[in-house]
C-alpha cells in the first residue's frame, strides 16, 4: 500500500487552534486512517485538549474525552472493560470500538507514567498513543523526562543536564501484545504500525517522534525533514515488539546493523533554535562528541536486545 492510497476520510476537523506544522496533528490524521471510525479517545491536558480539543473548537469527528493528567490508563482501561461487560450482558452488539489514548510525553513519561505501567501489567485492552515533542508544549515549553540532554526550555535554561526516559523499552519490559516507535517522516511504517495493533487485543503502546516547530524552535516548514533527520541521526529509532520480543525496522535497522553511518548529530540539532546555547558553547564538540557516542551506544544496545 503507498501514501495516496490511504482513505480520504478525514477524522482531523480543519480549523483547529493547532500551530501551522503541527506534527501531533498530521500523526493523528493518519491514525484517524488507520483506525476507522469506530474508536472512543482519552485525552490529557495537552496541545490535543488546549488548541484542538475544547467546545466549540474541538477537531476531532470520533468521540474524545478530556481526562485528568494522571489517568490515561486508568480511564481508558475502565471505559474498555465497561463496554466489554456491556457486551457481555448483551447490551453492545456489533465491534467492540477501539478505546486509544491520545497522550503527550508530558503525560505519559512523566504525570501518568504509574497508572499506565499498571494498565500494562494488567494487560488493559486499548492502545495507549503518546505523541512525544520532548517537552511540556502547550504549557510554553517546560522540560518534561522525554526532553533529551543539553536541551534548552524554560525550566532548563541552561541546557538539561539528563538524558531523557526510554519509555517506549520500559513498557516493552511489561512484555504486553504490542510496543512500537514510529516517526512522521515515515507515514505508512506508522500506518502499518497502528492497523496491527487495531487487530490485537489487550495493552498496546505506540510512541511517535513529533517535533514541535513552537518549542524547538525551527521553521513550521521543516516538520517533516526535522521529523527524518532526527532518525537518520539515529536520535530516534525505529522498532517494534511484541510479548518483549523487539524487531529493529527501517532505517534503523540499517544503523544498527553499521550497513549505513548516523548523518552527524549536527545536522539535526543545527536547526533548532533550542540548541543554539550547545552551538554557541566553546565545548560544542565535547558535547556533539557525547551526543553521537551516546546513540552507538544506543544502537548497540537495541541490536543486542533484539537477540533476545
Ligand atoms: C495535574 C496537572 N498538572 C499540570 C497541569 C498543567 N498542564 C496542562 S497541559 C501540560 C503540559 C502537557 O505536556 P505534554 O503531555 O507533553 O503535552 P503537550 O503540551 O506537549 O502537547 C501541563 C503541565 C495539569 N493540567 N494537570
Ligand atoms: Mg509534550
Amino acid at each position: 500500500m503507498n501514501i495516496k492510497e490511504l482513505s480520504s476520510t478525514e477524522y482531523i476537523i480543519p480549523g483547529t487552534g493547532a500551530c501551522a506544522g503541527c506534527s501531533s496533528t498530521i500523526g493523528l490524521r493518519i491514525i484517524g486512517k488507520a483506525l476507522g471510525e469506530n474508536v472512543i479517545a482519552f485525552l490529557t491536558p495537552s496541545c490535543a485538549v488546549a488548541s484542538m480539543g475544547m467546545t466549540p473548537k474541538t477537531c476531532y469527528s470520533f468521540p474524545a474525552q478530556n481526562i485528568c493528567f494522571a489517568s490515561a490508563g486508568a480511564s481508558a482501561g475502565a471505559a474498555s472493560m465497561a463496554l466489554d461487560a456491556l457486551y457481555s450482558k448483551g447490551k453492545l452488539q456489533g465491534e467492540k470500538p477501539v478505546v486509544f489514548n491520545w497522550v503527550g510525553d508530558g503525560g505519559t513519561y512523566d504525570i501518568g507514567f504509574q497508572g499506565l505501567s499498571a494498565s500494562a501489567e494488567r494487560n488493559d485492552d486499548f492502545i495507549h498513543f503518546c505523541y512525544n515533542n520532548e517537552a511540556y508544549s502547550n504549557t510554553g515549553n517546560q522540560r518534561s523526562g522525554a526532553t533529551p540532554k543539553y536541551t534548552t526550555t524554560t525550566t532548563s535554561p541552561l541546557g538539561k543536564e539528563m538524558v531523557q526516559k526510554n519509555v517506549p523499552l520500559l513498557m516493552l519490559e511489561h512484555r504486553p501484545p504490542y510496543v512500537a516507535t514510529a516517526s512522521l517522516a515515515y507515514p505508512m511504517d506508522l500506518y502499518r504500525k497502528v492497523e496491527k495493533a487495531k487487530k490485537m487485543t489487550g495493552f498496546r503502546y505506540i510512541e511517535i517522534h513529533m517535533p514541535c516547530c513552537i518549542s524547538w524552535g525551527f521553521p513550521s516548514s521543516d516538520t517533516i525533514k526535522l521529523s527524518k533527520l532526527a532518525v537518520q541521526t539515529g536520535s530516534w529509532v525505529l522498532w517494534e515488539g511484541e510479548y518483549g520480543k523487539l524487531t529493529l525496522n527501517g532505517i534503523t535497522a540499517t544503523l544498527a546493523e553499521g550497513k549505513k553511518k548516523p548523518i552527524p548529530v549536527e545536522k539535526y540539532l543545527g536547526l533548532q533554535g533550542r540548541y543554539s546555547r550547545l552551538r554557541n558553547s566553546p565545548q560544542k564538540e565535547q558535547y556533539l562528541t557525547e551526543i553521537e557516542n551516546n546513540i552507538l551506544r544506543e544502537l548497540e544496545f537495541l541490536v543486542g536486545r533484539a537477540t533476545l
